[in-house]
């Protein structure tokens, strides 16, 4: 008898522990600049607060910050952050005002991997200029990533625009290809249909 209440609470304790969110990943809690916020233009530090202190990774692989340009998807510059206690942070130059999109990925001390992203606006009042666009990730030696070694956070979307542009002209090569198939038959239709009207 006492056996199935014993494993009963272990199932019970299992499924708790891996159901309750305070046992799962790292979670983000707050974040600056906030969401939606309007920032302005210039050497902008983006600090993320998680539950927890994500897990000590290789610098530009793991814990990621990056900015993206919102309307195009487009990453600018490469990725990485720093471990600063339960904080990821990173600092990006932007100088273009416009609409943004923040992206992280987190590793939870457990290996457990998160991401999200969010966007915030930037105006730019203060005629700040840098041609060195988006995070500029230096490790302690001084080497700076390359975004183009990185597996990009985000891509750009003119690959999906060129697909639906394919499929546009290909739709109306099909459509052109129809009416004068149309049209040529008719065209040998008709001497056949006077003959037989007589
Ligand atoms: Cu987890």
């Amino acid at each position: 008898m006492p056996k199935f209440p014993v494993s009963a609470l272990i199932l019970s304790v299992l499924l708790a522990f891996s159901t309750s969110p305070a046992f799962a990943h790292d979670e983000l809690v707050s974040q600056s600049p906030a969401l939606d916020s309007t920032v302005e233009a210039g050497i902008i530090r983006i600090n993320l607060h998680f539950t927890e202190a994500p897990m000590a990774t290789a610098f530009g692989e793991g814990n990621l910050i990056a900015i993206a340009n919102a309307a195009t998807g487009e990453q600018l510059g490469a990725a990485c952050a720093l471990i600063q206690g339960t904080d990821l942070a990173t600092t990006v130059s932007i100088s273009t005002p416009g609409q943004y999109k923040i992206l992280w990925r987190a590793v939870a001390d457990d290996g457990h991997v998160s991401s999200g992203d969010y966007q915030i606006k930037v105006v730019n009042n203060s005629n700040y200029f840098s041609d060195q666009i988006g995070n500029r990730c230096i490790d302690e030696q001084g080497n700076e990533l390359d975004a183009s070694k990185q597996e990009l956070l985000s891509k750009k979307i003119e690959q999906n625009d060129g697909f639906i542009q394919g499929l546009a002209i290909g739709a109306s090569f099909i459509l052109i290809g129809g009416l004068i198939g149309g049209l040529l038959i008719k065209r040998r239709q008709k001497p056949q249909s006077r003959s037989a009207a007589k």
